[in-house]
């Protein structure tokens, strides 16, 4: 329920398209803020994810608004932080997929680095220093090859890919403004979140997406790259409570977000297959790694062009500080979010099924 009393504060999310900006826009909304999101314009609709927190610009008391923006464009983010002169910023915006960094370096580094840049000089630009929070969504990329186990605030960074680079520079700035303007300026380490909003192409949802699929005869085989990469995975609806916790302290303070627990690709993926009550049947090693189900099909197989030029082999968070501080326990386990994002993606391979059943064709795309 949206509720209609004056705003009990603005916030503006840039990134409000991705899968944390729609978990991040809802809970915002639900505590009675008045939310601005920015999104980029695109040749088509870029909006599902949040199209159920629309409101029709018309009605009066509108507390959902969307402008068109740009991390790479200085001038768009001036303008609508003068306009909207947030009381919270969350910068979730971000090319976020690692693999794709080391294909556009450069426009990485300006969205992902020089964006943060940008959004923090407009805050001094526009004398909001003292108004306006500011949340950086920092990485466990970061930790890239890991230099201690398990990873905290104060372990040493050193990122692996254009990505994690570009996302140290927005660290630092964050930190830098924090302590040169005071800003109340702060850094999520956040781990792997995922949900059934995840884009695709990440590992988690190519899989839950892929094998439900499988199961439905849609598509036959599911390629992959690096299996025994391990993740620290959580639920994107907790991690966002916290992103909003941050901005609620006293002081700010760079916190750490994570389960405490890690798992392989490989270990998703037999999970995602229970629950599909599919058996999968491991053969081979390394690039020669293959599933196969109970009839002896190939269902999943390594394709070494998802192999990344640098990995991030291994992360495990320690979130001790956000425990003690922040009062952070993660409230979705590993088996309940696996199981939701199987539901949903099986929910959507039925749907595809009943169109291809009345003769229509169903693409898929792989990547
Ligand atoms: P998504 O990829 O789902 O969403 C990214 C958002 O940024 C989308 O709304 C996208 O718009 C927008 N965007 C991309 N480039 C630009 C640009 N140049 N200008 C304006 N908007 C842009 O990411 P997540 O929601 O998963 O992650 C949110 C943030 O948290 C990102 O910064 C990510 O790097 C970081 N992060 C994510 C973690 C995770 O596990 N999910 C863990 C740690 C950090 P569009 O919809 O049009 O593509
Ligand atoms: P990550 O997530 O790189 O950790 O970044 P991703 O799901 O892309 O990869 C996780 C691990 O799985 C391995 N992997 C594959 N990954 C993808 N995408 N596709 C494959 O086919 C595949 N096969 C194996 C990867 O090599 C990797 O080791 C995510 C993003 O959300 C970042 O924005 C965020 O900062 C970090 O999580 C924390």
């Amino acid at each position: 329920m949206l509720m209609k009393s004056k705003p009990s504060k603005v916030a503006l999310i840039t990134g409000v398209t991705g899968q944390d900006g729609a978990y991040l826009a809802e809970l915002l909304l639900n505590k009675g803020y008045e939310v601005h999101g920015i999104k980029r314009r695109s040749s088509l609709f870029n909006t599902d994810r949040i199209d159920h927190l629309y409101q029709d610009p018309h009605e009066p008391e509108v507390r959902f608004k969307l402008h068109h923006g740009d991390l790479t464009d200085s001038t768009s983010l001036i303008r609508i932080i003068q306009q909207v002169q947030p009381d919270e910023i969350y910068n979730l915006a971000a090319q976020s997929h690692v693999a794709v960094s080391f294909e556009e370096p450069e426009y990485t580094a300006n969205a992902d680095g020089m964006g943060a840049l940008r959004i923090l000089e407009a805050i001094r630009i526009l004398g909001l220093e003292k108004k306006t929070r500011f949340y950086q969504a920092s990485t466990s990329e970061l930790y890239g090859l890991v230099q201690e186990i398990p990873q905290k605030e104060t372990t040493p960074f050193y990122p692996r890919s254009p990505y994690a680079v570009a996302k140290l520079y927005a660290y630092w700035i964050t930190v830098n403004y924090r302590e040169a303007y005071g800003i109340y300026a702060c850094n999520g380490i956040l781990f792997n979140h995922e949900s059934p909003l995840r884009g695709e192409t990440f590992v988690t949802r190519k899989i839950t997406r892929a094998l439900a699929r499988i199961k439905l005869n849609l598509q036959d085989c599911l390629y992959l790259g690096n299996l025994s990469a391990k993740r620290d995975w959580g639920h994107a609806r907790d991690y966002v409570e916290m992103q909003w916790l941050m901005l609620q302290q006293d002081k700010p303070e760079d916190f750490v977000i994570a389960t405490g627990v890690q798992y392989s690709v490989r270990e998703f993926i037999n999970a995602a297959a229970k629950e599909l009550q599919m058996n999968i049947r491991w053969e081979g090693e390394g690039v020669d790694e293959k599933g196969y189900n109970d009839e002896g099909k190939c269902i999943v197989a390594v394709d070494p062009r998802y192999f990344r030029p640098a990995e991030v082999e291994t992360l495990l968070g320690d979130a001790s500080k956000a425990k003690n501080k922040l009062g952070w326990t993660p409230r979705t386990s590993f088996e309940e979010l696996v199981a939701e994002m199987v539901r949903e993606d099986l929910k959507s391979a039925q749907r595809d099924e009943l169109v291809k059943q009345h003769g229509y064709s169903v693409f898929a795309h792989h990547e």
